[in-house]
């Protein structure tokens, strides 16, 4: 009865701090399933950043220029720079470092479904920029005010850098589409067509279908839902696309005179659903590349141990 009543105003405690907008500490109290849900949205955002390395570092030996190869090549750093800060964050909530890569390995673990499609062309490496660096950054942008401190200045640092590859992606775009032959433009379309659907995938189901948001919210890691990010993302896009010449890929696509947003046609859960679950166009093919860099890290790991249990 005691223990219960004690849980109870920890709880309060804990939800005041939050109301307050005070940032929550690694050595704070906090229930349970806030550590839970923590270490299962950071961990997947750690492997998502691991994993999205893969689509666009298939393209640094084949980048057309040096320019856009160190651009390249620094983005991609940059991506397993974001790995290492969110698994520092989800480590400083008692996650270890050897269950989150099981997890990945084993294919339990989820990471964003967009990084399961193939990277065709070198525009594609322009549109991930544009548009998926794009909708992490509003998704980030929320999470930098998340209540957990140190998940909150990860993605400040995160977004800095964040903005640069978004940056880098939309002037690539602009050029094909205002100076680039026929076929540049032709396969910016193309790419366009490939990347919209996945990319609105990205902000995750629809609030009705999406079980977390509610929990997120009530705790402060998320301060909105995914229908409202993705619609802000949309309405944010869209008319810079169609300025640029561009087609969106929807039939349904119209401007809403009495909401204000742009309203998009259905998306395509089932394929969604089929990707998150392991069975989208690229799956196999990133666990086994992620596998493979694992195994042929092994002797670093065993370097730093043996090395460490020298000088310990
Ligand atoms: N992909 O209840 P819901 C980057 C899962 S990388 C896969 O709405 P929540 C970059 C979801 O996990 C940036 N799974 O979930 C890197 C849940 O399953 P579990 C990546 C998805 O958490 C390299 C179930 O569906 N950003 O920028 O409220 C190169 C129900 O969903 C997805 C982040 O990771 C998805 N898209 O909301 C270039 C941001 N969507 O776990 C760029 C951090 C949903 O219950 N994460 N699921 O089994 C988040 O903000 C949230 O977790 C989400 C989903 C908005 C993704």
């Amino acid at each position: 009865m005691q223990e219960e009543t004690s849980h109870k105003q920890k709880l309060a405690e804990f939800e005041a701090r939050i109301a307050r907008g005070e940032k929550i500490e690694p050595g704070d109290w906090m229930p349970d399933e806030y550590r839970r849900q923590l270490i299962r949205m950071i961990s997947q955002h750690a492997h998502s950043e691991v994993v999205g390395m893969l689509p666009e570092g298939a393209w640094i030996t084949h980048a057309p220029n040096l320019r856009r190869k160190l651009v390249l090549m620094a983005k991609v750093q940059d991506e397993a720079g974001h790995g290492q800060y969110l698994y520092h964050a989800a480590e400083s909530l008692g996650a270890t470092r050897e269950e989150m890569l099981d997890a990945l390995l084993s294919g339990r673990a989820k990471y964003a479904s967009i990084f399961n499609y193939p990277t065709l062309t070198w525009v594609d490496v322009a549109w991930v920029g544009w548009l998926v660096d794009g909708a992490a950054i509003k998704n980030q942008m929320m999470l930098a005010h998340c209540s957990y401190g140190p998940y909150s200045r990860a993605m400040v640092r995160i977004c800095a850098e964040e903005t640069f590859h978004y940056k880098q992606g939309k002037e690539m775009i602009v050029q094909y589409m205002t100076s680039g032959t026929p076929e540049q433009k032709a396969m910016t379309q193309d790419g366009l067509n490939r990347w919209w659907q996945p990319m609105l995938m990205m902000f995750g189901p629809h609030d009705a279908e999406s079980k977390n948001t509610a929990v997120l919210m009530r705790w402060g890691i998320k301060t909105k839902s995914n229908d409202t990010l993705r619609q802000e993302f949309i309405n944010e896009e869209v008319p810079e696309l169609l300025a640029l010449g561009l087609t969106l890929p929807d039939p349904d696509l119209k401007f809403n005179e009495e909401t204000g947003n742009w309203q998009i046609g259905p998306i395509d859960w089932d394929e969604f659903w089929r990707v998150v679950k392991g069975n989208g166009p690229m799956n196999k093919e990133r666990l086994a590349a992620r596998t493979k860099a694992h195994n042929d890290g092994l002797w670093v790991r065993e370097a730093l141990a043996a090395y460490a249990e020298k000088t310990s």
